[in-house]
Formats: structure tokens, C-alpha cells, sequence
């Protein structure tokens, strides 16, 4: 099997962004250890801070983060970092054309149940003439990202991940800790019988949404001439990868339970490098009717609302 550095030498990727994105897959291999290790790591539980998002921070949230920001600032081709655990993108080699952002544990609250969890990322070159500190950098719309990918902790570690071309799944041989090509273009089934939705929030959506989900729950019994199974992980990275691999739809929709925030997942490390993967697996990825890779970004840690996954159910969706 192919191993990953020729997979991106062969498909044109410049050798600069090859080693960020080298840099970057090297703290998924340690961080995929220590996972593996799990209480025996020392990385179970939560500590006594909170992040800029109000959420607890979990021991391996914090190790995840600094494990990575740590790697990407000694890599002189990074010229900032931008994290959902840091206030602000962090400045880091003033020669550096690229910039990353990350979520470093993507579905922290299924650490301490052994659940599925992952680190997604997301690479864009770094703006002429802003100065390293400026986060105009990561302000770029979703369409502008040179790289985009998640690496999901489950049984086993893969990464997925789209440098312009199809969106590919790598499996981590931790016998040599190399990632080697497994699928070399993800293809999301235009038509699915698979939701995945928090149905806790039910009361909340809008009236549109609200119909939208009582259809699939009528299956055939109601306006959809099939009958609707339901899958949530409580992390994107699995739910993602799983409409990835066998198609379905996945919505984190706006809702009124906070009047000021509607939306809950990050533009810039949530939404943005899943629609890049989903788009380039012919998929669908929106946010209030529009295509997700086209918004422009306000603020570092803004938040959208995701509907993503197969087109012609996106699309079904849509139409509410
Ligand atoms: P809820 C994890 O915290 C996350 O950001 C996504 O990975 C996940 O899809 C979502 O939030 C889960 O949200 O409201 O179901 O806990």
C-alpha cells in the first residue's frame, strides 16, 4: 500500500505544505498513543479550566493542543495557529507561508467513555503583507483551504483528508507509524435512509426543521416512501466519517435556546474542513441554505449551522 508522503508528492502538493502537514500527522501519531493508553496515559478526566468557548477543558483536550501548537511553531513553513482551545491565533515563524487551525479533540466528552473522538484541521496560505499576529489569515472563506482533513481515534486511526483532489482515507500502521493509503476517493451515496441529529434539541429548531425530521420519523408511513434510521456519535468526527463511508445526513441545525448564539459548531475547524471533504466526496455541505465553503468568516471562533452529507437528501432538506 501506498504510504502518504509519495500519495501527495504524486498528487502535486507543493513540498512545503507537505511538511506542515507532515508536522501536523506527527502529533496525531503521539496523540493516538496516549489515547490508546487511555487512564494507563494519564489523560482521562477534566481539569479545573475553561476554554475561550465556556465549555471545561479535558486533560487530553489541553495535551492535545499544546502537543500540537507545540509541533506546528517550530515548523518554519507555519506562520500562525489558530486553535478551538487558544483566545487568538498564536504567531509563530515570520518566514512561514502557510497557517493552520485545529480542533485538537474534536467530541471531548466521549474521552472518559472511550467513545470516539479526533482532531480535525484545516490549512490555508497565509495572506501577503498581514502581519504573522493578524487573524485576517484565518479569515479566508472555507473555498481558500489548501488542505483540510480530520484524524479519528477508533479502533483503528485514520485520517481523511482532501489537498485540493478527491478526499482520501488513510489507516494509521502503527508497526511503522505510517499513514497508508486505504481509500483513495471517498464517494458519499447521493441518497441515504441515515440521519444524525441531536433529537434532544427538537423543540428548539424552526418550524422547517422540526417537519423536516417528523418526516423521516413518519418514514413510509408519511410523505418519505422510506423508512429512516438514526445514528449520533456526540462528535462530528465520527458522525462525518460514518456519512463519509455510507452516506447519510448530518445536521447540527440553528435552534433558539440561547437568543444571542443559534448556532453551535466553529466555522473555521468544524464546518469549514468537513465541507471540504464532503464537497470533494460529492456531497453537499450547508449552512441556512448556503454552500457552507462559501461564507465569509467575522470572527475567529464563530459559529455556523452544518447540514451536510448526501446531495440528494441535503438537497430534500432544503426544500422545507
Ligand atoms: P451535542 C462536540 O462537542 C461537538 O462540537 C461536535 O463534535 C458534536 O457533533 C457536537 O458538539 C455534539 O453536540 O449538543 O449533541 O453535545
Amino acid at each position: 500500500m501506498q504510504r502518504l508522503i509519495p500519495t501527495l508528492h504524486n498528487d502535486g502538493v507543493p513540498q512545503a505544505l507537505i511538511n506542515v502537514i507532515d508536522t501536523l500527522l506527527a502529533g496525531t501519531k503521539e496523540l493516538a498513543f496516549r489515547i490508546s493508553q487511555g487512564v494507563l496515559g494519564g489523560v482521562l478526566g477534566s481539569t479545573l479550566d475553561e476554554n475561550i468557548q465556556g465549555e471545561t477543558q479535558k486533560k487530553l483536550d489541553v495535551l492535545a493542543n499544546n502537543l500540537l501548537k507545540d509541533l506546528l511553531a517550530a515548523d518554519t513553513h507555519v506562520l500562525a495557529i489558530a486553535s478551538e482551545e487558544e483566545p487568538t491565533s498564536v504567531a509563530c515563524n515570520p518566514n512561514g507561508h502557510y497557517v493552520v487551525a485545529f480542533d485538537p479533540l474534536d467530541g471531548s466528552s466521549n474521552i472518559d467513555i472511550n467513545g470516539q473522538i479526533g482532531t480535525i484541521f484545516t490549512i490555508y496560505k497565509a495572506l501577503k503583507n498581514v502581519p504573522a499576529n493578524s487573524e485576517l489569515h484565518f479569515l479566508q472563506a472555507g473555498c481558500e483551504q489548501v488542505c483540510a482533513g480530520y484524524v479519528l481515534y477508533g479502533p483503528s486511526t485514520l485520517l481523511v483528508m482532501s489537498t485540493g483532489g478527491p478526499t482520501r482515507c488513510f489507516t494509521l500502521d502503527i508497526t511503522h507509524g505510517s499513514y497508508l493509503l486505504t481509500q483513495p476517493a471517498l464517494a458519499i451515496p447521493e441518497d441515504t435512509t441515515e440521519f444524525s441529529v441531536n433529537m434532544s434539541n427538537q423543540r428548539f429548531w424552526s418550524d422547517a426543521c422540526k417537519n423536516y425530521i417528523a418526516d423521516l420519523m413518519l418514514g413510509e408511513q408519511g410523505a418519505r416512501a422510506k423508512r429512516f434510521n438514526m445514528r449520533w456519535n456526540g462528535a462530528m468526527v465520527g458522525d462525518v466519517h460514518r456519512v463519509l463511508q455510507r452516506g447519510g445526513i448530518f445536521l447540527y441545525p440553528n435552534d433558539n435556546r440561547d437568543s444571542k448564539q443559534p448556532s453551535k459548531l466553529r466555522l473555521l475547524y468544524e464546518a469549514n474542513p468537513m465541507a471540504m471533504l464532503v464537497n470533494h466526496a460529492g456531497g453537499l455541505a450547508m449552512a441556512e441554505g448556503k454552500n457552507i465553503l462559501t461564507l465569509q468568516p467575522e470572527s475567529l471562533h464563530q459559529r455556523v449551522e452544518v447540514v451536510l452529507g448526501s446531495k440528494n437528501e441535503v438537497e430534500e432538506y432544503l426544500s422545507y
